[in-house]
């Protein structure tokens, strides 16, 4: 993992089984371009292979986790060509990785860059943390999956109006709301320092149980409403194999108290 130039991230080893990623963009406050992209799905490529990392830190700046996607860059983008590429969907690649990502969110983590922070395991913030979909104010929607996990996170109304405001939400509405885990400390590097405390502790335990906890954690998730609604319905007729049900329907028409049996 050391061998490799970065330009647009750092890779640090603060303790040898936390691998810390910071995004460096500073003059566009970390704007999420392409190549900036290409280089974090690189390393989390290599940190996943790595047996000796057990947990990987993203963070920003102070002033910027990520302010969104590099509009400069998609500005003069035209509809063939953003979906003839399928423009970003290489975004989609830490959704895959194996070991747990923790976010440490200081400053603007806006658009893309509230979408990569909600593609992370774990969320922490610092008190200056400011989140968004500011899309709307661009004439677009969220594309990396804004509208999804706000909306399985904090519910319709919230989401809805955030998408459709475009209001920022401060670190403290986050915590409350379950965006983030937790908001962390006062100081500068506060957030990181707690998150590659976590991530030791994390890597501490089983790889393998970390990996099967991460996986399971992700399939409830990730179920869709239609497999949730498909699954529960097919639970609800499993329960017509019971005697219980047998009992406390029959007990409900012959207006008397069921005496379930547990069978
Ligand atoms: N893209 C490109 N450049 C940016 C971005 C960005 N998202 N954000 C900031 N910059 C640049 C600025 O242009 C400026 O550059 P320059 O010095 O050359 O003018 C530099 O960073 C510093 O920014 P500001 O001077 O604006 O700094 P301020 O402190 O005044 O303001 C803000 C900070 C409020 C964060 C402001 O920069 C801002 O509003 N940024 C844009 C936020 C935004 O709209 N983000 C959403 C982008 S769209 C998106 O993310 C869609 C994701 C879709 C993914 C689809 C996957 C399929």
């Amino acid at each position: 993992t050391r061998a490799h130039t970065y330009h647009l991230i750092n890779l640090t080893r603060p303790v040898p089984s936390v691998a810390l990623i910071t995004l460096n963009r500073p003059k566009a406050l970390n704007a999420l371009s392409s190549p900036l992209f290409d280089e974090l799905n690189h390393v989390l490529k290599d940190v996943d292979a790595d047996k000796e990392i057990g947990a990987v830190v993203i963070t920003g700046s102070e002033k910027a986790f990520a302010a969104g996607a590099d509009i400069k860059e998609m500005k003069d983008k035209q509809y063939s060509e953003v979906y003839g590429s399928n423009f970003l969907s290489h975004w989609t690649y830490i959704t895959s990785v194996k070991k747990p990502i923790i976010a440490a969110v200081s400053g603007y983590a806006l658009g893309g860059g509230c979408e990569l922070a909600l593609m992370c395991d774990i969320i922490l913030a610092s008190p200056t943390a400011t989140f968004g979909q500011p899309e709307i104010n661009l004439g677009v929607i969220p594309g990396a999956g804004g509208t999804q996990r706000l909306a399985r996170t904090i519910g319709k109304s919230r989401t809805m109006e955030l998408v459709l405001s475009g209001r920022n939400f401060s670190a403290a509405e986050a915590e409350r709301w379950g965006v983030v885990s937790r908001v962390v400390g006062e100081g500068e590097g506060e957030v990181v320092k707690e998150a590659v405390a976590l991530g030791e502790k994390i890597a501490s335990k089983g790889k393998l149980a970390t990996q099967a906890a991460k996986e399971a954690v992700n399939h409830a998730y990730e179920q869709t409403l239609t497999e949730g609604l498909h699954f529960e319905r097919r639970l609800f007729h499993s329960l017509f194999a019971t005697n219980d049900q047998k009992e406390g329907m029959a007990a409900f028409a012959e207006k008397r108290k069921p005496n379930f049996t547990h069978s």
